[in-house]
């Protein structure tokens, strides 16, 4: 098949491809969490949740897998560098508690995918101490249990965890294509330019294309 995507076409097995969905939690998407305690207003991201339902039910029905990403750390905090909870002046640290139980604690309600993307049975989902999913995770080992070589991504925020995650995937060896309305910003300005860079220079971190010219190439 052949993602029509930009910069150019990628043309890619649906045998071999993987979507990765990055960090569509509670923490970063509702009032109270992680994010809304950095400052940011996360009403923005809410509005990508159904274009990532249907990517997320597209793919599934087209026999790709689905590997879901949660940020988030060890209830002692042992996995989360200083320097990561000293960062800022946020009104609520991480292991902090909030609305949602402690600011990105694994097993804390805030730390759950949303109830509208949650994994099936069976799916991946890979818990991940730092913005890029592939570092202090088995996800590197998983992709290569799979055979997989091409990733689709999707998920929050566009240049922070899914840009850090695709520039990993890159590097690895992965052609990577991000979903364009299934990743937000809290930042509109940073996400179009994480958009422009990941495709620039000959696609020189991977492509982009609309949920819509996804499903169709995998129709
Ligand atoms: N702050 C921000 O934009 N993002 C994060 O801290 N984590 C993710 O992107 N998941």
């Amino acid at each position: 098949m052949i993602f029509d995507a930009r910069p150019f076409g990628l043309s890619a097995d649906p045998a071999t491809t993987a979507l990765i969905v990055i960090d569509m939690q509670r923490d970063f998407i509702e009032p109270g969490g992680f994010g809304a305690s950095l400052g940011n207003d996360v009403s923005l991201l809410q509005a990508i949740i159904p274009a990532t339902a249907r990517l997320i039910a597209g793919c599934r029905a087209a026999g790709i897998p689905v590997i879901h990403t949660r940020e988030c750390h060890q209830p002692d905090l042992s996995d989360c560098p200083p320097a990561k909870r000293d960062r800022g002046n946020p009104d609520l640290r991480i292991g902090d508690p909030g609305p949602m139980g402690r600011i990105l604690i694994a097993g804390e309600p805030g730390a759950q995918i949303i109830p509208e993307l949650a994994p099936t049975p069976g799916e991946k989902v890979i818990d991940k101490p730092g913005k890029g999913a592939f570092y202090a995770t088995d996800l590197g080992e998983y992709l290569a249990g799979l055979g997989t070589k091409t990733l689709i991504f999707a998920g929050v925020t566009t240049e922070v965890c899914v840009q850090t995650t695709m520039r990993e995937a890159n590097d690895r060896g992965f052609d990577c294509l991000l979903a364009e309305d299934a990743t937000e910003s809290y930042f509109p300005r940073f996400k179009q330019a994480t958009l422009d860079m990941i495709r620039a220079q000959g696609a020189i971190v991977g492509w982009t294309a609309s949920v819509d010219e996804i499903l169709s190439a995998l129709a």
